[in-house]
């Protein structure tokens, strides 16, 4: 027999037994239940002043009898009954009231946030007989955009509503209007969400860099939401009734996760995962992902992957199926391959491993760092916001070809090249990740090895992308970043690139303004003033050392 869930102390051996009866009750496809059915459940919640509620899959079978007290009941895990993107849970839940409130906001809740084929309410007479059926399905979006739809009440005699059927159709109708947005069946459709107390054009700049960010880790983004908050909800982070609506947004829209623009800790997640059926990540962890996608060399992938998993590892103490959500990462790469299985202790000793191969490959490129020192060419560093044309103009200026590509995070890993000025002396110049507004301190540390690489620089160009509506707080980044790397002391020549993209008034005064070297990476023929500054600067530093 199976067991009982919720409420059940105090009860009585033979109530117990009572309750356990219900997994033997059949329901004939056709009925929500049957009146027999009806009058036994709210006879015994009457009995024992308890509410109770069962769950019933699509084979009509009771697979939860649940226990509540005499306001509310409690659905436990229904996880094992996880519902596919687009579709609904395969359970329907039928719980009595013991008061003659019809379906409670709580219910609501619970068949949006659970995804529920359906949510009824029995109501009764005092002595225990049915009296009214108030039953709620979720509704496919429409143009009135009601998320669910509260029937009209059923008489306890006519409850053959063609029930599977209904279910049935609803379903198709999700899946259909899922299927006309899905454009690629394999990529994930997420829904962006942003809570806090910034001003709004902060947080819709933000939420613009998070679409960025999402597209260029291969994610649709299917709609997005800011909630303006004056004090974030701290164990939650987004209040129960604006989760709710986000749940029925993302399930109208098919969408199959949802990621929030600020960072969830641990509770957060517990909380938010325990109450949603959707996949939940966070911008850190997207662009932990993105690192992951986009990794190329040996040391490149030790370095994501020992940030996804310490970004990880407090998020591995509570031992519940959030974990499963969460540890999936988007489509799941890295370390989020390995799901539930993944626990504290691996995790750690996969860390302690990481570190070791990490410390030997470092090793390595000191060597060869030393030698380069020995040629004592100077080293130009190529840095700035992601997609600020970093590589372009490496590629531009050593005519190599560097992938440079119009997503975020396109380079991973350095490379250097050699470059010849025409007065006859050689610089290397080195093509660096780019920057990003709160880079994840787990990304920073794991990366702070090629960061280092930046202290050897003579001189830094900091590339600034001045088409981009944001590129003021990008400066501001970039510069918080090398503060926190302490380079700033280090020269720093401005370069305001993509002048091709803004007219050329705006360009000067922003040269101007900006104190920086106006250029079009992509054409040669706007390089000179730059190359012409570099050789200056450069030049003298080099006749200096020449003197010493
Ligand atoms: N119109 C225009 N586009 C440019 C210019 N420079 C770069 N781009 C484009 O901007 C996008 C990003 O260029 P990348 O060179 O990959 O940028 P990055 O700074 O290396 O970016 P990450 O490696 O992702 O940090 C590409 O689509 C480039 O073609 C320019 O001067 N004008
Ligand atoms: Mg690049």
């Amino acid at each position: 027999m199976k067991k009982l869930y919720g409420n059940i102390s105090g009860l009585k051996a033979n109530q117990i037994k009572r309750l356990e009866n219900f997994y033997r009750r059949r329901i004939p496809p056709e009925f929500l239940l049957t009146y027999e059915l009806a009058r036994d459940l709210c006879r015994m919640s009457r009995e024992i002043r308890r509410q109770i509620g069962i769950l019933v899959n699509r084979r009509s079978k009771v697979v939860f009898v649940i226990v509540g007290d005499n306001k509310k009941i409690v659905i436990p895990n229904t996880d094992e009954y996880r519902a596919a993107p687009g579709r609904l849970k395969g359970l329907r839940c039928i719980h009595t009231h013991l008061d003659h409130a019809a379906l409670t906001a709580d219910d609501l809740t619970d068949l949006a946030l659970l995804r529920l084929d359906m949510m009824a309410v029995l109501l009764s007479t005092p002595d225990g007989l049915p009296q009214k059926v108030h039953l709620a399905h979720i509704m496919p979006k429409n143009s009135n955009q009601r998320p669910y739809q509260i029937l009209p009440p059923l008489n306890p005699a006519n409850l053959d509503i063609d029930c599977l059927a209904l279910i049935q159709a609803l379903e198709d109708e999700l899946a259909r209007v899922g299927s006309t947005y899905q454009t690629n069946p394999d990529s994930e459709r997420a829904l962006l969400v942003s809570v806090s107390s910034e001003t709004k054009r902060q947080s819709e700049e933000s939420m613009a860099e998070l679409r960025e960010l999402a597209l260029s880790g291969g994610i649709d983004v299917i709609g997005s939401v800011i909630q303006q908050k004056s004090k974030a909800d701290s164990r939650l982070l987004i209040g129960p009734g604006k989760l709710q609506d986000l749940t029925l947004s993302a399930l109208q829209e098919a969408a199959t996760m949802i990621i929030f623009d600020q960072e969830l800790n641990p509770s957060q997640i517990k909380s938010i995962t325990d109450q949603i059926e959707f996949k939940v990540i966070d911008r850190t962890q997207l662009i932990l992902d993105i690192f992951a996608q986009r990794a190329q060399t040996r040391e490149g992938k030790l370095q994501v992957e020992l940030a996804q998993l310490k970004y990880m590892l407090p998020r591995l103490v509570m031992k519940n199926t959030a974990m499963s959500r969460l540890t999936g990462g988007i489509g799941g790469r890295g370390p989020g391959e390995t799901k539930l299985e993944i626990n504290r202790r691996r995790a750690r000793d996969r860390i302690t491993r990481l570190e070791k191969a990490l410390l030997a490959v470092r090793q390595q490129r000191n060597q060869q760092k030393a030698k380069r020192r020995k040629n004592e060419l100077p080293v130009i560093s190529i840095i700035g916001y992601t997609n600020a044309g970093k590589s372009t103009l490496l590629n531009t200026l050593t005519k190599s070809n560097v992938v440079t590509e119009s997503r975020l995070f396109a380079t991973l890993d350095p490379s250097s090249r050699r470059l010849r000025f025409p007065r006859d002396f050689e610089v290397i110049i080195t093509d660096t990740v780019g920057f990003i507004r709160d880079l994840p301190k787990d990304l920073m540390a794991a990366f702070r090895a090629t960061l280092e690489e930046l202290e050897s620089a003579d001189l830094l160009l900091h590339i600034i992308d001045i088409s981009n509506p944001r590129f003021e707080e990008q400066i501001k980044s970039v510069e918080k970043i090398l503060a926190d790397l302490k380079l700033h002391k280090t020269p720093t020549v401005r370069v305001l690139n993509k002048i091709d993209l803004v007219d050329s008034q705006t360009s000067i005064r922003l040269g101007r303004q900006l104190k920086g070297t106006a250029i079009s990476a992509k054409s040669k023929s706007t390089l000179r003033p730059l190359m012409e500054k570099l050789e200056n600067i450069l030049g003298m530093t080099h006749r200096m050392t020449n003197v010493d």
